[in-house]
């Protein structure tokens, strides 16, 4: 049967080399690429199981985002392209880290445990990044399907949005669009030809990408074949040359709140950075002093949010819009939306999980991190009532119009997961319509200053959190002196977690001015420390 010839691989390829403790956290496995191969194997093996038990295809994405060149990481893909149930993360979790020996046994528990039929087709779609790792360890990954007896398909390099675009649309017969990399170009330059405003005085038909020297640079060269005609893309740090995330990348950025090495920025010009996977994306600009002004996650989302607001007013409609950030968004970005657009907004914990759950409440979802990673969900009773909406004769044709606009909106949107390639159209479309350059759109509000920091403890776990991450529970004391340092501050607010994805506390503050903002950030991490 199978889980004997899954050992018996195992055991002459995929042996495990070392004990380090590796678990599957909110961006799935994430450590140095070279540690990876047998989880690689056991999550091929894994993915079927899950296959089997859900009656549907699942995605392995391999991949690790904005870390250096030389880790890597997988993550499984649920049917619909959203992020793996969480309650298979510990047996994920369990699966890498037993014992070769323990391997049989594991799987025969997972399989009586979840009520697994083991006679149930298996299929599973996976892609890769550009890492130098990731076709070794995407071979292990395969090995492990097959000897799962699983089918796969293997689509080779793909931004880690796009590969669940292709989970989604295969479960979805295709409803959802043609799963393969043409027909994920398709499904998005049209809608964006559909809607694009060409003819403007203010806003500019041309943008500078710095693709992180990742796999968004062959996607967004690839876009640029569909769309050479209505817009310039121009593709900096594309891999020829630099290493991937190095002193580029949204993540660089957005920390940095600097340009990134290889761009020489022109005052007015939009410029905007893609992870090393392409779910994220920041714009920024330099004014006529050549001053950098960074357009991160909160302003995209506050951009999205305000358009899709007006469209359905436009349209006479009554849906439930809202918007979901988390502690990181700038205060003045929570401000804006509640004061001025008027939108109710939640907060939940760092994660896109969490808010990709919670946008789920409302009809029209709209989510962002600030570190640019985000989408918009519409319910299918917000799809229901647009669509119904372009043809109601009750309403005027203008009203109809707006309503068709928004029905193809749904289209030029990546609802599976964040995805750089899509909210770039998006932000692209918006602006056009309002005719805005890179200045108006940030006028809109202004950053408080911030500061975010990195701070090494011996154990982070002891650090807790509640109140979706804004105040601390534990050690003892630790709430009461942070609050006191903030006290001192003109609008300071600051926070810290430990960070799931790296070894650190993250340091978080924001204040009245630059000097403020470090100076509380320096305070509050030497108290973590
Ligand atoms: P951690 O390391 O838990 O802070 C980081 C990001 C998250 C999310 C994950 C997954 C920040 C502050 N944190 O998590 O938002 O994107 O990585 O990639 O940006
Ligand atoms: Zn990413």
């Amino acid at each position: 049967n199978n889980i004997k010839l899954i050992c018996a691989v195992s055991k002459s390829k995929f042996r495990k080399k070392h004990s380090k403790f590796i678990q599957y956290g909110t961006a799935g496995f994430r450590t140095k690429g070279e540690d990876l191969e047998h989880v690689l194997f056991r999550m091929g093996v894994l993915a079927v199981l899950r296959s089997k038990f859900k009656k549907a295809t699942i995605g392995a994405m391999i991949t690790a985002s904005h870390n250096p060149e030389e880790d890597n990481g997988v993550k499984l893909v649920d049917p619909m392209g959203e992020m793996l149930e969480s309650s298979w993360e510990s047996i994920a979790t369990k699966l890498a880290n037993i014992d070769d020996e323990d391997i049989e046994t594991e799987l025969n528990t997972i399989i009586k445990q979840e009520n697994i039929d083991e006679n149930q087709p298996a299929n599973v779609f996976f892609a890769r990044d550009t890492r130098p790792s990731s076709e070794h360890l995407a071979n292990a990954l395969e090995e492990g399907i097959c000897a799962a007896g699983g089918n796969s398909q293997n689509f080779g390099l793909l931004t880690t949005p796009q590969l669940h675009y292709m989970v989604r649309c295969i479960n979805t017969n295709n409803n959802y669009g043609q799963p393969t990399e043409a027909g994920y170009f398709k499904k998005i330059t049209t809608a964006f030809r559909t809607l694009y405003k060409q003819e403007n005085k203010n806003y500019k038909a041309s943008l500078v990408i710095d693709a992180a020297n990742g796999i968004g640079a062959i996607q967004a060269k690839l876009l640029n074949t569909h769309l050479k005609d209505l817009i310039q893309i121009e593709v900096k740090n594309d891999g020829t040359s630099g290493r991937l995330n190095h002193d580029c990348g949204a993540d660089y950025v957005k920390v940095q709140q600097k340009s990134p090495q290889g761009i020489d920025m022109e005052p007015g010009t939009r410029h905007l950075s893609f992870d090393g996977d392409a779910d994220r994306i920041v714009y920024y600009f330099a004014d006529k002093d050549n001053t950098f002004h960074l357009l991160d996650g909160d302003k995209i989302a506050t951009l999205v949010a305000g358009y899709l607001k007006n469209l359905m007013s436009e349209s006479g409609l009554t849906l439930n819009l809202g918007l979901v950030q988390t502690a990181y968004a700038n205060g003045s970005s929570t401000d804006y939306i509640t004061n001025k657009l008027q939108v109710p907004v939640a907060c939940v914990s760092t994660g896109v999980k969490h808010l990709h759950h919670k946008a789920l409440e409302f009809d029209i979802g709209v989510y962002f991190e600030a570190n640019g990673h985000g989408t918009v969900l519409f319910s299918d009773k917000a799809n229901q009532i647009i669509s119904n909406a372009t043809k109601d004769t009750s309403k005027t044709e203008a009203q109809r119009k707006s309503a068709s606009c928004l029905l193809t909106v749904i289209d030029l949107i990546n609802q599976t997961v964040g995805d750089a390639i899509s909210d770039m159209l998006l932000v692209e479309l918006v602006l056009s319509t309002q005719d805005w350059d890179a200045e108006q759109w940030n006028q809109a509000y202004i950053d408080l200053p911030n500061r975010q920091l990195k701070v090494k403890v011996k154990d982070r776990s002891v650090i807790q959190t509640t109140n979706a991450e804004r105040k601390t529970t534990a050690p003892v004391g630790l709430q009461e002196a942070i609050d006191k340092l903030v006290s001192g501050y003109l609008k300071g607010r600051s926070f810290v977690r430990p960070s799931g994805t790296e070894d650190i506390v993250r340091v978080y503050a924001e204040a009245d001015t630059r000097a403020n903002a470090d100076k509380l950030a320096a305070e509050v991490g030497a108290v973590v420390y």
